[in-house]
Parts: C-alpha cells; sequence; structure tokens
C-alpha cells in the first residue's frame, strides 16, 4: 500500500527526526514569485525563505510558477506547497520540511496565470532559475538573440508572450499602469554578470514595445545580478522511496541536495527586500569575483567531469572523480590554468577553494548524472571554459588543459550523430547544428573543429582565429574521438607542467 501524502494534515504526525517548519504558514503572504520551481530552487531559495520565515522576519510567501514542463500541480500543489528538503552527505541524511511555498502556478499553455502573478502589486521580488537558454540571449555576446523563434513570436504577439524576456516585459508593462509598484528581477542562473543579462534582454525587448515601458522599468526595476551555489540533482524515483522507506510517507516533490550552499546577491534592489542576509546569504557591492569563482572552479569541474565521464563511461560526477586519472586532470587544469584567472575573492582562499569544490564532488550520495550536466553545454562553456581561456592567452599562458574540456564537449555532440553512430542521445540548443556537421564531415577533426568554431553565437570570432586554442582543441577531439580517450587524458596529464605552457609551434 503507498503510504500516506505529504500535506498539511500529515505535518503533526511525521517522525520527530524530521524538521518542520517553524512558523505559521497560514500567516504567510505571496511577496515573492519564483520562475522555474525544479530541484535547485527547492532546494537553494525556498529554503533561504524557510530560513527566514523561521527567524520570524517579515511573513514573505512564495509563489512558484513553472513556464515549462513539469506540472506543479500535480506534486507540490497536491501537497500545498510543502515537500522534503534531504540533505545527503555520504551516509548522513537529514530530512526537513520546507514551508516557504505558499502557492504554485502552473503557466506552460499560456503566460496568463504567470501575468497575474508578476503584474500584482503584492510581488515585490521575482527571482528565477530557467536555465541558461532561457535567457534567449547570445552566449558570445550577451544579446537577445532577435532570431530566436519565441523572441521573434513574442515580438509579434507581445500580449501572449511565450519567452521569459517576453513575459517579463509583458509583467512589467501591466505592472506600470494600474500601480506602478517597484520590483527586483533577480536571476538565479549560472551566467556571468546575470543581472546584466537579464537586464539587457528585458529591455532590448521593452525597447522595442515604446519608450515609455523602457523608461518605466530604467526607473523601477532592480536587476540585481547573484552566484547561486549548491548542488542539487533532478528528483529521481529512488529518492522518493527512500522518503517512503525510512520516514515513511509519500512526497513527489522531496530534493536531495549536498550540505554547502552559497547565495550572494548584489546589492542592488528596488522595493522591499526579503532579508535573506540575515539567513546566510551575502548581499555584497561587486558579485563577479565570486560568480568567476564558482563558475570557473566548481561549474568549470562539473562540465570537465560531465564530458570526460560520459566518454570514458561513467554514469555520474561521484563515479567519475573517483577514476584517479580524471581526478588529477580536473584537478591540475583548475589548478595551474583556471587559477591564475581569477582576482582575489574577499574571505575565500581560491586554492582552498579548488580543493573543498573537488571534495564536493566526490560525495556518494548525491548522484548527479554526467548526461545532465552535459545538457546545454552551448549555454555553459562560455563562462566555465572559453572565458578562463581567453583570459590566459591575453596574457600569453598556456590553455592545454582547458582545451581538453572543450574538446570534450565537442566529441560528446559529434557521438551523438548518425555518422558517429548515435552513441547516446543529447539535448543541447546546438545539437542539430553539430550533428550536421559531423554527418557532412565524419573522422576529420581539423574540419570538424574548422566548423564548429564557426558557430560565433558560442565562439567569439577572435577566440575562434587563435592559432593556439585551435591546435589544441584539434589535438583535444583527435584524442577524445579516438577509441581510448582516457589514455588520451593520461597522455595529456604525463606532459610536463613546462611544456603544457610552451606555445605549440604548429598553426591550424
Ligand atoms: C551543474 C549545476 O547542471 C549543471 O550545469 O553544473 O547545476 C551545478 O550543480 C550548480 O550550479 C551548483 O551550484
Amino acid at each position: 500500500m503507498r503510504p500516506e501524502n505529504l500535506g498539511p494534515p500529515l505535518l503533526g504526525r511525521l517522525p520527530s527526526e524530521v524538521r518542520k517548519p517553524a512558523y505559521d504558514r497560514a500567516a504567510l503572504k505571496p511577496g515573492i514569485a519564483h520562475i522555474g520551481v525544479g530541484a535547485f530552487h527547492r532546494c537553494h531559495q525556498a529554503e533561504y525563505t524557510d530560513d527566514l520565515l523561521a527567524k520570524d522576519f517579515d511573513r514573505w510567501g512564495l509563489v512558484g510558477i513553472n513556464i515549462r514542463p513539469p506540472l506543479l500541480g500535480r506534486s507540490l500543489g497536491r501537497q500545498d506547497g510543502l515537500y522534503t528538503r534531504l540533505i545527503r552527505q555520504n551516509d548522513e541524511v537529514e530530512a526537513r520540511i520546507i514551508g516557504s511555498i505558499v502557492r504554485v502556478v502552473d503557466s506552460q499553455e499560456s503566460a496568463a496565470p504567470a501575468l497575474d502573478v508578476l503584474a500584482s502589486p503584492e510581488i515585490e521580488m521575482v527571482t528565477m532559475t530557467v536555465t541558461e537558454k532561457g535567457y534567449c540571449h547570445v552566449p558570445s555576446s550577451g544579446a537577445l538573440d532577435l532570431d530566436h523563434p519565441d523572441i521573434v513570436h513574442d515580438l509579434a504577439n507581445p500580449e501572449t508572450p511565450r519567452s521569459v524576456p517576453g513575459i517579463l516585459a509583458r509583467a512589467l508593462e501591466l505592472r506600470m499602469a494600474p500601480h506602478g509598484r517597484p520590483v527586483t528581477l533577480l536571476s538565479c542562473d549560472n551566467i556571468p554578470a546575470n543581472g546584466l543579462i537579464l537586464g539587457n534582454v528585458v529591455k532590448t525587448f521593452a525597447e522595442r514595445r515604446g519608450a515609455a515601458l523602457a523608461d518605466w522599468i530604467e526607473a523601477n526595476v532592480a536587476f540585481p545580478s547573484a552566484m547561486v551555489d549548491r548542488i542539487a540533482p533532478a528528483t529521481t524515483e529512488a529518492d522518493i522511496d527512500t522518503i517512503a522507506k525510512r520516514f515513511g510517507y509519500h512526497d513527489s516533490a522531496v530534493v536531495v541536495g549536498e550540505r554547502f550552499r552559497q547565495w550572494v546577491i548584489e546589492n542592488r534592489f528596488a522595493g522591499r527586500v526579503p532579508r535573506w542576509d540575515l539567513v546566510g546569504a551575502s548581499f555584497v557591492d561587486d558579485v563577479t569575483p565570486f560568480e568567476h569563482l564558482k563558475m570557473r572552479v566548481l561549474n568549470g569541474a562539473q562540465t570537465t567531469l560531465s564530458y570526460l565521464g560520459v566518454l570514458g563511461g561513467f554514469e555520474h560526477t561521484f563515479e567519475t572523480i573517483a577514476d584517479p586519472l580524471l581526478a588529477g586532470f580536473v584537478r591540475r587544469m583548475l589548478t595551474e590554468e583556471t587559477l591564475p584567472t581569477l582576482h582575489a575573492v574577499p574571505g575565500i582562499a581560491p586554492a582552498a577553494y579548488v580543493e573543498q569544490s573537488l571534495s564536493r564532488l566526490t560525495n556518494t550520495a548525491i548522484r548527479h548524472c554526467n548526461h545532465q550536466i552535459a545538457t546545454d553545454g552551448s549555454q555553459k562553456i562560455v563562462q566555465r571554459l572559453l572565458n578562463p581561456i581567453r583570459d590566459r592567452l591575453a596574457k600569453g599562458a598556456g590553455i592545454r588543459l582547458l582545451s581538453v574540456p572543450v574538446a570534450g564537449w565537442m566529441a560528446y555532440l559529434i557521438k551523438a550523430s548518425v555518422r558517429f553512430g548515435r552513441a547516446w542521445q543529447v539535448s543541447d540548443p546546438f545539437a542539430g547544428r553539430i550533428a550536421e556537421i559531423a554527418d557532412r564531415i565524419g573522422q576529420d577533426s581539423k574540419a570538424l573543429v574548422d566548423a564548429i568554431l564557426a558557430i560565433d553565437a558560442i565562439f567569439d570570432p577572435s577566440l575562434a582565429a587563435n592559432a593556439t586554442f585551435r591546435t589544441h582543441v584539434v589535438a583535444g577531439l583527435d584524442g577524445l574521438l579516438s577509441s581510448d580517450p582516457i589514455g588520451f587524458v593520461g597522455q595529456v596529464c604525463a606532459e610536463p607542467t613546462d611544456v603544457r605552457l610552451k606555445q605549440p609551434a604548429r598553426s591550424a
């Protein structure tokens, strides 16, 4: 028999080891809207908000909105917004019910339900985790992609938008006339200068709707940048089973994360602000050094391990990093090539941060699939790999190690093509384009790299033209498409540092 569903009636009967909301949920008022209620949001912003409510500071309730699948009504909605947040650290398990989400809104079929919430005067903070591609920007430049099919649609039909920039611009238009209350739009995605990018795509869209809206946004809307961090993979059936077996109830919205969490938010707000800084978040003047550190080190390691891991036959991050050769590679890449590109970060010693990040990835209870991290690589490699590569090239420093995962991303998509035997299924906005290149060109690494580097939405033309970069990526792709990709990584590791740091003699 299926155990009882989680919901308000069950709260008083849960095992004592499961922590419950320490505040009166009935007293909460919607004040924050979040777009993109996935595992990460449930494990991060919603938990910080739950902490804040437990401190009895204000009555901020969260309204969770999904504009893409999955439906929220079927899981969180049926549980009145309640769900379990499990912290798993190897053998340790810590369960807590989060109560900060007071309402969920499914807006996949039409933007209207989302617009109702976002335009309402009681909402003063809108946070979002809509994935990198949700911003409809050109990854290499940050500009709004005016050729994006959803943007083309939304500019033609601004009252029935389907893209994030279109929905936000429409919501702001609906706020402007009736009540004009200011609002903060806070991006929580892993894109560099995420507040700037969000502000840029929304304002570019709004300008096309007229000067009045653009001017109102300029005066009343804030777009702070933020760095968010916690590893929280997509929920699996096994996680739902864990709750049933260990605690005796059914929770289809459970989320599993590591203990580590971090949230650094630029101190640039409009309207009232939830005091997340009272519960562990930091409000700072400049997020840039924090976001570079996190995206280049932690995310850079994850991306590297995901591609090398899939090519080497590993399923999860923790299994990939358990391979001494791959662990050695990623540590050297981060220490020798990535770290020198970082600026001082207040209170964080970079070398210790590398070790802490690598150690987080060894957590055997966090079953983060390599294919999940490998998803949408075209939207991730700029900030995780290409930006540090560009910084190093500008100083004449070596990039051989950082070039390997760039080739890894290419190999991952190439091997998904028909010509390369459809090794696995992939999801990336550029997957079709790269499969077409692979099908056309076949095994010639240099020709493959030439064609892929010509995609200027990912590779800015000056980087693509750099002979050192091209040479290393061609060598990397040759090695990773060979029958022994991990052997190739071993060869790269076996070469002494001074050789790696030399400029290659050959040019492409
Ligand atoms: C991961 C991130 O899937 C991915 O791209 O690299 O979700 C990562 O786990 C988070 O950024 C950690 O904070």
